[in-house]
């Protein structure tokens, strides 16, 4: 069946996108530095939030962050209990809940579950972008991860996931600050890129195109000058965290952004990833960003879905 490209219509003021982004326990509390958007960090770790500049913060103590890993229900039955209402009123006026942390860490794979929960419980669009442990860490990380990753994928409507491993082929030779500072930023790009160019009104398509339960990886490319569109679609495809065939994946979020974005070019680049995506449905977006002067840019994320 041939793909289809479902445009993000262009946000009117009132039909803005009103995202909330939040990191969780040291990783997500880091990786949501500097955002853009509202941002909240949770953690029990005192030490994360000091450091955070977030405007909300919330502590939570770990033994009560493991008492509430249960279903959505029981979740928002014991947290007003424990948190007040305080966090489940940071829903209001939400469409997404962006949801950051690295699996592995005791706060960021309870404290993801828990968000993802309320999230849902309260009708919000909900993504997570995860980091997965290096082969290195422990067994019992790991077994954690697979654990949280399946509960994380039955609650949220797409798991975008970075497998560590795969870092040392973005920046090698570097050290892990560098290297998870590198992360950081990256891991950030598909969410300001959605939060640039989704509207309210196209929540729906994105559930339909994207579904639920949905495995996400990051691509980005990066070119300028001769033959910027064959590079910027070609190495956005080449990112480490593609080890599935792109050429059957049935979801894509594409978006294309340039200091001034030209028609001509948006429509060249969204041919040559129809090519390569021949069975995606693909979500499209497109919007200026003066600060990449003479670069283009394609963010890209390839779904897949998993049988839970
Ligand atoms: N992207 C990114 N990943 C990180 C960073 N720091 C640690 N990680 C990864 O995130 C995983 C979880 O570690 P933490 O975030 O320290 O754990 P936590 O969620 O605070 O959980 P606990 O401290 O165990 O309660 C680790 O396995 C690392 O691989 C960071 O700054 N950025
Ligand atoms: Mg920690």
């Amino acid at each position: 069946m041939p793909n289809q490209i479902f445009r993000f219509s262009p946000a009117s003021e009132d039909q803005r996108l009103r995202p909330k982004l939040f990191g969780i326990g040291s990783a997500g509390c880091n990786i949501i530095e500097g955002a853009p958007l509202p941002t909240i960090a949770l953690s029990t770790s005192a030490a994360d939030l000091a450091r955070s500049h977030a405007e909300r913060k919330f502590m939570v103590g770990e033994d009560r962050l493991m008492g509430l890993s249960g279903t959505e229900t029981d979740v928002l039955k014991q947290l007003p209990e424990i948190v007040g209402h305080e966090l489940l009123d940071l829903f209001n006026n939400t469409d997404v809940a962006f949801i950051m942390c690295g699996l592995g860490g005791l706060t960021g794979s309870m404290g993801s579950k828990m968000v993802a929960s309320i999230a849902r419980a309260k009708g919000v669009m909900n993504v997570a972008l995860v980091t997965t442990p290096f082969s290195a860490e422990s067994f019992r990380r790991r077994e954690l991860v697979a654990k949280v990753m399946t509960d994380l994928l039955g609650t949220c409507s797409l798991v975008i996931e970075f497998d560590n491993d795969k870092l040392s082929s973005l920046a090698p030779n570097l050290p892990l600050s560098k290297t998870f500072g590198i992360l950081n930023s990256i891991m950030l790009r598909p969410v300001e890129d959605i939060a640039s160019t989704m509207s309210r009104t196209d929540v729906a398509s994105f559930d339909r195109a994207v579904g639920n339960a949905t495995h996400g990886r990051f691509g980005l490319g990066l070119a300028r000058g001769d033959e910027r569109v064959e590079r910027v679609v070609d190495e956005a495809l080449s990112s480490p965290w593609f080890d599935l065939d792109p050429a059957q994946a049935p979801a894509a979020i594409a978006i294309y952004s340039a200091s001034d974005p030209w028609d001509k070019e948006e429509d060249r680049i969204s041919q040559r990833l129809q090519a390569k995506l021949p069975t995606a449905d693909i979500l499209w977006g497109s919007y200026k960003d003066p600060s990449l002067a003479d670069r283009i840019r394609l963010s890209l994320v390839i779904c897949n879905r998993r049988e839970l």
